[in-house]
């Protein structure tokens, strides 16, 4: 399975690649959310590579998914083909593709593949976590004011103000604040230990699942903002190296 999610994360990936200089076709999707055709067709090449390995799974795929229900029995496949699709219609050069595999709301194994810096972040539960061939571990940074907190922005308002009220806590305490765009990413930082925190109020399941198994594996710690066990259902998410993650809840989270 963890081959599958590889080679689905790298075939979208050179899709990507294949399609960032040119000219896109952007759909306004809602509100800060927008689709170009690179995404659908990052999808096709990530769906066509889980169906061919895993024929008949479940696939839930960010721009084409039916309804479902993390409690399922049923192995679910997450899929986002453009993880960063602002960034990507954008021209800056930060983005990914997330695939992972849950089963009963457990990852199992996931990839992560920024296919600008050929860098392919994969994981599979109990194994370890790895960058191309490297294996990953957090930072043993224990300090908030040795960390850099890596954080993306809601798309709605209230949200929004939310995630800047919780900012306001903890910026002053810390060593540095990056934004960068792609929440897949942003996990993985955390894993390979150049960041010391993750967090954002409002993701998608296709957002995280490979890389909360690539944090867990590289022995840091993922919840949702207050804390508590996430669900790939729920919107907030926090992943730290563990060491601070007691320190980043009592500095908020803000509701
Ligand atoms: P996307 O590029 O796939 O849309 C930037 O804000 C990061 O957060 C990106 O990874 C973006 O994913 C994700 N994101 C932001 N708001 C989101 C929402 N409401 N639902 C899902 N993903 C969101
Ligand atoms: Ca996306």
């Amino acid at each position: 399975m963890l081959e599958i999610a590889i080679r689905a994360a790298r075939e979208a990936g050179q899709v990507l690649a294949a399609l960032y200089a040119r000219p896109h076709e952007i759909h306004v999707k809602g509100l800060r959310d927008i689709l170009t055709e690179a995404d659908l067709a990052a999808e096709q090449a990530a769906i066509g590579v889980i169906r061919a390995g895993c024929p008949g799974a479940l696939i839930v795929s960010e721009e084409t998914h039916t309804q479902w229900d993390v409690r399922s029995e049923q192995p679910m496949w997450f899929v986002d083909p453009l993880d960063g699709t602002t960034n990507f219609a954008r021209g800056l050069p930060m983005f990914s593709v997330s695939v992972g595999l849950a089963v009963k709301g457990q990852v199992q194994c996931g990839a992560v593949y920024d296919p600008l810096l050929d860098r392919l972040y994969y994981a599979e539960r109990g194994q370890g976590a790895y960058l191309n061939n490297q294996r990953l571990a957090v930072s043993d940074r224990a300090k908030l004011d040795e960390c850099l907190i890596l954080l993306d922005w809601p798309r709605h308002q209230a949200t929004r103000e939310q995630s800047a009220k919780f900012l306001h806590r903890l910026a002053p305490q810390v060593d540095a604040v990056r934004s960068r765009g792609s929440a897949a990413l942003g996990l993985c930082h955390v894993a390979e230990g150049s960041a010391d925190v993750y967090y954002q109020y409002t993701l998608g399941p296709w957002d995280v699942a490979a890389g909360i198994v690539i944090v867990e594996e590289a022995g840091g710690k993922v919840t949702n903002l207050h804390g508590q066990p996430y669900s790939l259902d729920q919107p907030g998410w926090l992943a730290t190296n563990g060491l601070v993650h007691q320190a980043i809840i009592e500095a908020g989270p803000y509701q």
